[in-house]
């Protein structure tokens, strides 16, 4: 494969961008070689600065349930764009964006939209703290909810692909109320809350984790956290940034039936642009400034034409409900190759990661015992065989509306001839 024009970009954007890239995974560090410049995408392929083309199972790691520049998608951005593209005040998309997410996550009576999600969860753990006047709160090893300062403290996605589990320039106050359990392990929370249940204001969770690679939620786990948390008074946040509008329209709680108290959505809800949102219970969110206390603000907030593309999507999702079922044929294709080609594999609807471990992937130790060198291995070998999947083994695999199921069979007759070491 030639990678001359994406070698020569990369040495440029070293000079300007840390590790020449503007988020860490991207740079290939954990598999090697050069991250690829990518010139265009559309559907399921995306085409890189050489002329490479690649059927792409990242999708942009996540929002592109559709596929890259889906027509209703980028014709909605367009016809937005000539009207404006940013006021800085009210606008009538933000109350249709509103409605839209409200019919499908009823459980979010109140939100706000913001523009990334480590905003929303930043939001949505301030709003937990002050409705509940306490300050301490609970995540879960290898979950990973952005990179606020409190929340940094074991998390998965970059922090696990550099080997890095707490970042640096967190001032150790920051941290000290951020209390860590473990991923399906009840016990590791009930002690915390054994110990320090009062001051408690919040648990966190992946509902499905995605981020140390999938892991989904063992049976019950999520209503256990349901209970214990209504039973010490304290908020129960599903960071759904990742699951939101994928693991069906309703999202892992309702693919789990579980409600919680708060929600974080990104991803998807903006159709590709930077939009996300936090909600949850009406009493939490009057909370947040002008009604309550909370504070929390943003210029670009509710911006038109991110939200007119996430209006899209969802408009989208809803006319063609039979697209969860379509993932979910076709994911469990790929699942089947990859166990063909002799891979552990962890998968939850349209999110999948094939672990180079002998373990059973249930949490961060056994998802840190993957051997990411075979993993490099395998990363290279699908990116020679025109398939982009994430460079590191501690991210998702995603499958799109757009992949047809002539990408799927040949992705599944290069996958199951994997050869590597990891096996
Ligand atoms: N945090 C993202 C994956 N879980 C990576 C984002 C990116 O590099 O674009």
């Amino acid at each position: 494969m030639i990678t001359k024009n994406s070698e020569k970009l990369y040495r440029r954007a070293s000079g300007f961008m840390p590790g020449g890239v503007n988020s860490p995974v991207r740079a290939f560090r954990s598999v090697g070689g050069t991250p690829l410049f990518i010139e265009r995408a559309k559907g399921s392929r995306i085409y890189d600065a050489d002329g490479n083309e690649f059927i792409d199972y990242v999708c942009s790691w996540g929002p592109n349930i559709l596929g890259h520049a889906h027509p209703s998608i980028t014709e909605a951005v367009k016809k937005t764009c000539d009207t404006g593209l940013t006021f800085g005040a009210c606008h009538k998309g933000e109350i249709r964006l509103a409605e839209l997410i409200r019919r499908h996550f009823p459980s979010m009576e109140m939100l706000r939209l913001v523009n990334s999600g480590t905003e929303a969860v930043m939001s949505a753990v301030r709003a937990a703290r002050g409705f509940t006047h306490r300050d301490k709160i609970v995540k879960f090893e290898g979950c990973y909810h952005g990179h606020s300062d409190g929340l940094l403290v074991r998390g998965g996605s970059g922090l696990l692909t550099g080997s890095v589990p707490d970042s640096s320039g967190v001032p150790r106050g920051y941290t000290d109320t951020t209390l860590l359990a473990r991923y399906n392990d009840r016990r590791s929370v009930e002690s915390l809350f054994a110990c320090d249940g009062r001051n408690i204001a919040c648990v966190i969770v992946e509902p499905c984790a995605a981020n140390m690679g999938v892991v989904p939620p063992s049976e019950g786990f999520l209503q256990f956290l349901r209970s214990i948390t209504k039973r010490y008074g304290a908020v129960l946040i599903f960071d759904e940034v990742i699951t939101g509008f994928r693991l069906g329209i309703g999202g892992a709680q309702a693919y789990y039936g579980v409600t919680p108290d708060m929600t974080t959505l990104g991803k998807i809800v903006g159709g590709g642009m930077p939009l996300a949102v936090y909600g949850g219970r009406r009493e939490i969110m009057e909370c947040v400034a002008p009604l309550g206390s909370v504070y929390q603000a943003g210029t670009l907030s509710g911006n038109p034409v991110a939200v007119s593309a996430g209006i899209a999507a969802i408009e989208e999702l809803e006319k063609a409900p039979e697209i969860y079922d379509e993932l979910e044929r076709k994911s469990a294709m790929i699942e089947a190759a990859m166990k063909e080609a002799g891979l552990r594999v962890n998968r939850c609807g349209s999110l999948l990661t094939a672990f180079f471990t002998n373990e059973d992937v249930t949490d961060y130790n056994s998802a840190k015992s993957a051997d990411t060198a075979a993993y490099a291995e395998y990363f290279v070998y699908l990116l020679e065989h025109g398939i982009y999947t994430a460079p590191s083994q501690f991210e998702a695999m995603f499958v799109s509306a757009a992949h047809s199921d002539s990408d799927i069979e040949a992705t599944c007759e290069i996958i199951s001839k994997f050869q590597g070491k990891g096996r």
